[in-house]
C-alpha cells in the first residue's frame, strides 16, 4: 500500500500531467512539490559530501532526447578510461541500451530504469552511492533521462552539470527551454557535422545560451567526427 505522501505525489503527477489542478488543489500541489524538492536537495547535498570525501569528481549530463549524450560519453570515456576509474550511471525509462554502449568503452556502468519518471532524482543516485565502495572510483558521470524540462526539478549532488542539445532539435530549442541552461556550467551543441546540410543558425543557439546564462561555457561538438571532444574534456577539467 502506498503511504500518504506517495499518494499525494501520485495525485500531483496526475494533476500536473492532465493539467486539471483546480484552484483549491493548487496550494497543496505547490506545497508538496516544494517539500519533495527540499528533500531531494538535502539528499543531493549528502551525495556531494560523500563523493568529495572520496575525492570523486562527478558530472551530471542532461539534455534532449537523442541529442547525443551517450555518444559523447562514449567518446569521452574512450579517451580518458586509462586515466580514471570511471562509473557511469545511465537513466532511461526502460532498457540497458545506453549502459551497454558506454560499457563497451571500458567503464563500469549502471542503468537505472525510471519507469514513468522523466528524470533521475537524488534518491536514485543515493541508492547506488550507498551500495558501492566509493574507494574504487575517481570519476562518476550521470546521464540523465533525455528531457529538457523534468531534470531541472532535481539536482543530483554532482560537482558539475552539463547540458547537451543538438542542432537537429531546431535553432529555437535553447530559447524555448531556458531552465536547464540556467542550472548548468557547460552547454554542448552537438551534431555540428550536420550544420551545413541543415542550414542551422548555430550562432543564434550560442547567443541564446549566453543570454540565458552569461556564465555558461558553450562548445560545439560532433560525437560522429570527434570534433571538439578533447576540448570538452579540457573544459570539464579532466
Ligand atoms: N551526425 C551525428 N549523429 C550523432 C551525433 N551524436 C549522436 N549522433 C546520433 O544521434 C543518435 C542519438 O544519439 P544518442 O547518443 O543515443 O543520444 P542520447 O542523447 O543519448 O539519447 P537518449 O539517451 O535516448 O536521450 C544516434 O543515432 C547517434 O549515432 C553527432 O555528433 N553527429
Ligand atoms: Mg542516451
Amino acid at each position: 500500500m502506498p503511504n500518504k505522501k506517495e499518494k499525494v505525489i501520485t495525485r500531483i503527477q496526475e494533476l500536473e500531467s492532465i493539467n486539471l489542478a483546480r484552484e483549491e488543489d493548487r496550494d497543496l500541489v505547490v506545497q508538496t512539490k516544494k517539500e519533495v524538492e527540499k528533500d531531494n536537495e538535502l539528499l543531493a547535498l549528502q551525495i556531494n559530501q560523500e563523493l568529495r570525501k572520496n575525492n570523486i569528481k562527478s558530472i551530471d549530463v542532461v539534455g534532449a532526447i537523442g541529442a547525443g549524450k551517450t555518444a559523447i560519453l562514449e567518446k569521452i570515456v574512450e579517451i580518458i578510461a586509462s586515466k580514471y576509474r570511471i562509473l557511469v550511471i545511465c537513466g532511461d525509462i526502460t532498457t540497458r541500451v545506453d549502459a551497454d554502449r558506454i560499457q563497451s568503452h571500458n567503464a563500469e556502468t549502471i542503468q537505472i530504469n525510471t519507469g514513468r519518471e522523466c528524470a533521475l532524482n537524488a534518491y536514485h543516485i543515493y541508492q547506488i552511492i550507498k551500495n558501492k565502495d566509493l574507494k574504487n572510483y575517481d570519476l562518476i558521470f550521470i546521464e540523465n533521462v533525455g528531457n529538457l524540462i523534468c531534470p531541472s526539478d532535481f539536482i543530483l549532488g554532482t560537482d558539475k552539470r552539463i547540458i547537451i542539445v543538438s542542432i537537429t532539435e531546431g535553432e529555437w530549442v535553447i530559447e524555448k527551454h531556458p531552465m536547464l541552461f540556467k542550472m548548468s556550467q557547460i552547454a554542448v551543441i552537438n551534431k555540428i557535422d550536420l550544420a551545413k546540410r541543415l542550414g542551422t543558425n548555430v550562432e543564434k543557439m550560442i547567443d541564446d545560451a549566453k543570454k540565458i546564462n552569461p556564465n555558461i561555457e558553450v562548445i560545439t561538438t560532433s560525437a560522429k567526427t570527434g570534433e571538439n571532444i578533447t576540448k570538452l574534456i579540457e573544459k570539464l577539467e579532466l
